[in-house]
């Protein structure tokens, strides 16, 4: 090996060091190779929600209303409430000649699922390429108003707020309030107080425990989800999120105070009465240029 050749390789085992220091420094490894290779690294927006709450008929509703005859591409039906459903869209719903492809997922509610749902949403979609969530709510009063079922969204959610608002601007929600076809259908600012107050309940909870693993009281069967809660957000990151959100500890929760913004809206999937809701699709893809 001639010196020039000796220089070379060098050089070359320098850059090698540096470029992997750099990597392993910046956290771009795990980065770099979960979010970009995923399939599901696009720009996408979510359904979630409650079991039975109309997600899935939502879903495709959107397909049907999104792609243009002759484009439709099949989408497998789920059966179960258990698998997500993941298509692609064109959007804005109201004009199609300047439409742009968005990932479209049905997300099960289940707390079950949501240790997996963190795995979709922070390493393969990233938090970053969310342009916005619905948030499917049945509001027949049968479901509403059974406070077992308002504990669980608002668990659901005061978790969820805790990673989409780690975004400078956090991630806007829709909350669909499903189902207003209903003759005893629980009237929209009757959902959004319920549910602020509920999810106060919960930063009271959070701020007031010191010592318990969290700050909502657990059911033996309900335990194991907690703990899939917690090994995502750390129960002291989660209170200090809280506070930050609410500002003194004194103060009231409500759904203004967190950087996203959330616009609630009631329709139904069963009437067709969701054109408000694709108006605020199309209002975040046409005017935010996302
Ligand atoms: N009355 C009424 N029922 C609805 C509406 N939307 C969905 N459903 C019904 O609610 C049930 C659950 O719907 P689905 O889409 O499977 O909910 P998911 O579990 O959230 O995916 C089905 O029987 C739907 O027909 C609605 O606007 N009004
Ligand atoms: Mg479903």
């Amino acid at each position: 090996m001639d010196l020039v050749q000796q220089i070379l390789l060098t050089a070359l085992a320098g850059l090698v060091i540096v470029l992997v220091l750099f990597f392993v420094q910046s956290g771009g490894i795990s980065r770099t190779f979960t979010s970009s290779s995923s399939p599901y690294f696009k720009p996408t927006f979510l359904i979630l929600g409650a079991n039975n709450a109309g997600k899935t008929s939502l879903f495709y509703r959107f397909v049907d209303d999104s792609v243009p005859e002759g484009k439709k591409r099949p989408v497998t039906p789920t059966v179960s409430s258990i698998e997500p459903n993941i298509t692609e869209i064109e959007l804005p719903f109201s004009n199609n000649s300047i439409s742009r492809v968005y990932q479209l997922v049905d997300y099960p509610g289940h707390l079950k699922y949501f240790q997996l749902f963190y795995k979709l949403l922070l390493e393969d979609i990233t938090l970053q390429k969310v342009k916005g969530i619905v948030y499917v709510i049945d509001s027949s009063s049968q479901w509403f108003n059974n406070s077992e079922n308002i504990e669980v969204i608002s668990k659901y959610l005061f978790n969820l707020f805790s990673v989409t608002e780690r975004l400078q601007n956090g991630v806007d929600f829709l909350f669909a309030v499903n189902k207003n076809d209903l003759f005893d259908s629980v009237p929209v600012h009757k959902v959004k107080s319920v549910l602020e107050a509920e999810i106060n309940k919960l930063i009271q909870n959070e701020l007031n425990t010191v010592d318990k693993q969290s700050g909502i009281d657990k059911s033996e069967d309900d335990a194991e989800s907690d703990e899939q809660y917690s090994s995502t957000i750390g129960h002291e990151s989660l209170r200090e999120f809280w506070l930050s959100v609410i500002g003194r500890p004194e103060n009231k929760f409500t759904f203004d105070q967190l950087e996203g913004n959330t616009d609630f809206v009631a329709g139904s999937v069963l009437k067709n009465k969701v054109e408000t809701w694709e108006n605020w699709f199309d209002e975040k893809v046409v005017n935010s240029n996302l």
